[in-house]
């Protein structure tokens, strides 16, 4: 095994699925607090409780097919059960959880800053400090134990108040609003944290529940201005954040949708280049490089969108160029130029069922070997450091009679997945450094909102509804993660 001496062995969370205390501290609220529970293996959907313009009171399907119409408002129905009130309250067991963190060895953590706790409108012109003395004391904590804080600003979660008075990201000043609260944060805590991210899984950043915009479907326009703003924050995050300290690494992170054509015809492969510019490519060419790509102008062109730009953003593009490439990987997908057949779940979405791969309970397909040629694909186009900053198996755990928690399908899913990653670092020499497992601690799943989903090294006694004690109890991945660790993966050996 070859992994860096300094290799960032970790764990990931987000503040919106692990934190909880949603009203505590002076958080304000975010849209991703008025998101229900749902259930993934029975196929009910999540859901957002909404009132619209004309004060009916509602919920609309959370997701890509759900348009939020013009003048409706998310709010939080005391009727409803919201799995990101309480979620599995790292807000009162973070110092429990960062020294089981510690046990297992852990050199980097990433969690996110909720922009609510520090900003609870959004546009206050003050933060609250509670809120920043919360992240401060962790930050601290996990530096007692060594372990690098990995710094997520935004997962997820656009302030309310952002929604209903200035129409979210589409509103240009929301990018002013964000930009002071990265400012904020990168003065405070400078010197404490030096791995950073802006924007969690940038290229499905396109529904209300996580940028705020109504009309998204019927009024492209829309969408695209606010990607375009998305994108141009991010890139004025990265200078604002070099400025205050040239030690800070500050990455973009996407969801990596790997795909594969379903056969050799041209048409598919064809397809399959178009579906990954929109899926992924478009959001790594522009915050690796730089600038929009001319088949993304052209494609705007096309549909007749002109973005309302100003005259110094193509510079302030330029300057945000990216230190490192932060991305989750959990599956592949297949593409077809002619999609029929059988189709199959996965992260954020799902594709054509591939015959060579098994899948999850939760029906996302398995394929270790995928994330060697995403690694290597990553790398050899950008050539910029990558980080896994998420991967690993959702699945419902047991607990045996004698109380533990045998989750060897979990080790199998991870142990296939490191063995990829050190063949693409010692074999093709791709600058990796480091791996973040998604939810070391279980937490609530974004997709279904539920809790039986996990993911953790660490189980919670938390159940769907929110009832449990809120109990940590360590896996037996626990103390297998923590001699790959130790031994610096060397115990995967042979394997
Ligand atoms: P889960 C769906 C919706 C939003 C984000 O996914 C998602 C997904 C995937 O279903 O992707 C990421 O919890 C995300 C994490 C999330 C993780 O994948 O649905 O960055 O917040 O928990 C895993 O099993």
């Amino acid at each position: 095994m070859s992994f860096p001496k300094h290799f960032l062995w970790g764990g990931a969370t987000a503040a919106n699925q692990y934190e909880g205390g949603y009203l505590s501290g002076g958080k304000g609220l975010a849209i991703t607090d008025t998101i229900t529970g749902g259930d993934g293996l029975n196929n009910i959907p999540r859901y957002m409780t909404v009132q619209l313009a004309d004060g009916t009171k509602t919920k609309l399907e959370r997701g890509f097919n759900t348009e939020m119409p013009a003048g409706a408002i998310a709010y939080v129905d005391p009727d409803y059960y919201y799995p990101s009130h309480v979620a599995t309250d790292f807000y009162h067991h973070w110092k429990e959880d960062i020294a089981l963190l510690a046990e297992m060895g852990f050199k980097a953590f990433r969690l996110s800053i909720n922009w609510t706790r520090i900003f609870p409108n959004g546009d206050d012109k003050i933060p609250n400090e509670e809120g920043l003395i919360f992240y401060e004391n962790i930050f601290k904590e996990c530096l007692t134990y060594g372990i690098e804080p990995v710094v997520t600003l935004n997962h997820f979660d656009c302030p309310l108040h952002l929604a209903t008075k200035y129409g979210g990201w589409e509103n240009r000043q929301v990018v002013d609003f964000f930009t002071h609260y990265a400012e904020t944060v990168f003065k405070r805590y400078k010197g404490k944290v030096k791995y950073w991210m802006t924007f969690n899984e940038i290229n499905f950043l396109r529904d209300y529940s996580m940028i705020g915009i109504t009309e998204e479907k019927s009024n492209p326009q829309r969408l695209a201005q606010a990607i375009y703003h998305v994108l141009l924050a991010s890139a004025k995050t990265v200078k604002i954040g070099h400025d205050i300290d040239s030690q800070n690494q500050i990455g973009m992170m996407v969801a990596y949708m790997l795909t594969y054509p379903q056969t050799c015809n041209p048409d598919d492969i064809w397809a399959d280049m178009d579906v990954s510019k929109d899926l992924r490519d478009f959001y790594l060419d522009v915050q690796c490089r730089g600038y929009y790509p001319s088949y993304k102008l052209k494609e705007l062109e096309r549909q007749g969108i002109t973005l309302l730009k100003e005259s110094d953003d193509d510079q302030l593009l330029l300057d945000g160029i990216v230190d490192y490439i932060g991305f989750s990987y959990y599956n592949s997908l297949v593409t077809s130029s002619a999609p029929e057949g059988d189709s199959t779940g996965g992260n954020q979405m799902g594709g054509l069922k591939n015959p060579y791969l098994e899948e999850t309970e939760w029906g996302w397909p398995i394929d270790p070997i995928g994330l060697r040629i995403a690694l290597n694909r990553l790398w050899n186009t950008y050539q910029k450091p990558l980080m896994i900053v998420e991967n690993g198996l959702g699945a419902k755990d047991d607990i045996a009679e004698d109380g533990h928690i045998y989750d060897d399908y979990r080790i199998d899913y991870l142990q296939k997945h490191i063995i990829e990653m050190e063949k693409a670092i010692s074999l093709d020499g791709v600058d990796l450094i480091g791996y973040m497992p998604w939810g070391c601690i279980d937490l609530v799943s974004a997709g279904t909102g539920e809790m039986r989903k996990r993911y953790g090294f660490v189980y919670v006694d938390m159940d769907d509804s929110g009832n449990g004690s809120l109990n940590r109890i360590p896996k037996k991945s626990f103390y297998w993660y923590k001699k790959v660790i130790e031994t610096n993966g060397e115990i995967l050996k042979g394997i």
